[in-house]
């Protein structure tokens, strides 16, 4: 249990209906106390009892008065106060909730009284760091409350609530329950050599290794490697020379006039970024200067910072004027983009009737390609459906029946994965119990790091620093 009684303001900044100021610790009540005027109490009169009794306030109950500044005792606003008593709370300390009018003056003002009194300011994620600290959730749990606050699509969402209900945990102690059970039996075994053969049997345990342990693991990182893109999305970038129509496919796609679409080539100088959800997939796109040879020093700056947009993308949409010939820049592009995941965008679609259709090289049919007019939004939703189908694959699941570890998970089991393989090659060549157990305690740590059993400080304040304050 931490000594210091902690507060901040938990709910947004800006104007709104109410805002909460959090305190937690075992100090929370008597700050409260300080501040806290019930109603129907006399608030000119500090010593009265009522007032500040908030020791007998029932646990999970809301009480309604003000917050009065006991120095002057002037009422700072009319509150409720909701009392959680440890361990039933969210931080398993005694906290203390006051619900004030919303409003940065007048939540600054509680939030200072309460400092005054004897509260720390909160630092990003103290509250949820106190939660794990005092094992009421573990680390894929405090992970999940930063990625339910992230959430930007309903499927990200319910992968977090997955993880927040503590699957993932569960299925990390079964897993090292095996293994708990092995590391015994090798204990047994060199206790009692004579009775080794009785006690291991290899296998038996090469089977539950593979079968049980090994091939969990593989899911897992399998279901990250299908689902994170659901969690954190991709990034989309629109590429192609000047003119052909990047800026008004962008607005289509995220449904406002974001970018500035004119006739003039070289209208979209700067990158612009924008988010929007598709099937419930977080995409973040890019809309980029046309691509071209130029000595104007702003374009030149424009097309670098497309350049490296597109280094760092998940899926390029590469757009041409369907209504007009190939030209020497098209053909660079293409060449510049070939090896990566992209999309031929032929836009335009309404004009092809007036001209002739692009034609494009049989080497460029290998892309996979959609016909579309941003002018007139037609084709939008096939390529909608290309850009989905080309970031999901043919896996569409639903990512509440799945666990979906996040990076940082995928990557320590990916080092279990080696650590146990090594073992079973071990077991198979009959080299002795205790080479074998030293793989297996790596894994049970590595395990470890995934729910904070054996996590070093850092981890955790490098998760904890992603959260805000107040959570
Ligand atoms: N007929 C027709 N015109 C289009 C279509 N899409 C875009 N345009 C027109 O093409 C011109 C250029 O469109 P933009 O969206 O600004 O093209 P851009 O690729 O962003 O251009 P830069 O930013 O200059 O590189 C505008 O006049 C658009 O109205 C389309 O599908 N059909
Ligand atoms: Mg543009």
């Amino acid at each position: 249990m931490n000594d210091s009684t902690i507060a901040a303001v938990a709910t947004p900044t800006g104007a709104g209906g109410i805002g909460i100021i959090r305190i937690s610790g075992q100090n929370a009540l008597p700050i409260a106390s300080h501040i806290f005027r019930r109603s129907h109490s006399s608030i000119s009169n500090p010593e009265d009892k009522d007032s500040a009794d908030i020791a007998s306030f029932k646990s999970h109950h809301l009480y309604h008065g003000y917050i009065v500044d006991p120095e002057n005792r002037r009422v700072v606003d009319e509150v409720l106060l909701a009392v959680m008593l440890a361990p039933h709370s969210y931080t398993r300390e005694d906290v203390v909730e006051i619900q004030a009018h919303s409003g940065s003056v007048v939540l600054r003002s509680i939030l200072d009284l309460v400092l005054k009194h004897g509260a720390a300011i909160a630092g990003p994620g103290e509250f949820t760091k106190r939660a794990y600290i005092n094992g009421r959730i573990d680390l894929t749990q405090a992970e999940a409350v930063i990625d339910i606050i992230n959430a930007r699509t309903n499927k990200s969402l319910e992968i977090a609530t997955t993880l927040i209900k503590g699957e993932m945990q569960l299925c990390i102690e079964r897993i090292s329950d095996c293994l708990f059970n092995f590391l015994a039996e090798i204990n047994a075994a060199i206790d009692f050599p004579e009775e080794v053969e009785e006690i291991i049997n290899v296998d038996r345990i090469t089977d539950v290794f593979q079968n049980n342990i090994i091939n969990t693991i593989k899911e897992l990182i399998g279901q990250y490697d299908n689902g994170h893109i659901l969690r954190d999305g991709i990034k989309l970038v629109i590429v192609g020379k000047p003119n052909v129509g990047k800026s008004s496919l962008m607005n289509c796609l995220i449904k406002k006039e974001r970018s500035i679409v004119t006739a003039v080539p070289g209208t979209t100088r700067d990158l612009i970024e924008e988010s929007f959800s598709l099937s419930g997939m977080p995409v973040i796109i890019a809309d980029t200067a046309g691509l071209h040879d130029t000595d104007d020093p702003v374009e030149v700056i424009g097309i670098n910072k497309a350049k490296d947009c597109i280094d760092c993308s998940d899926l390029i949409l590469f757009i041409i004027d369907g209504g007009s010939v190939l030209t020497h820049e098209d053909h660079e592009i293409f060449k510049m983009i070939n090896t990566r995941n992209s999309i031929l965008v032929i836009n335009k679609s309404d004009l092809f009737s007036d001209r002739h259709k692009v034609n494009t090289p049989d080497s460029w049919r290998k892309m996979p390609g959609v016909e579309i007019s941003a002018l007139y939004s037609r084709g939008l939703d096939e390529l909608k459906d290309l850009i989905v189908k080309i970031s999901l694959g043919e896996n569409s699941f639903d990512p509440q029946a799945v666990i979906i570890p996040n990076l940082r998970h995928k990557l320590i089991l990916d080092r279990c994965l080696v650590s146990l393989c090594s073992a079973v090659d071990g077991l198979n060549r009959g080299l002795p119990l205790e080479l074998i157990a030293i793989d297996v305690k790596e894994v049970v740590g590595l395990l470890g790091e995934i729910t904070g059993g054996s996590v070093n400080n850092d981890v955790i304040d490098q998760i904890f620093s992603r959260f805000c304050i107040g959570k």
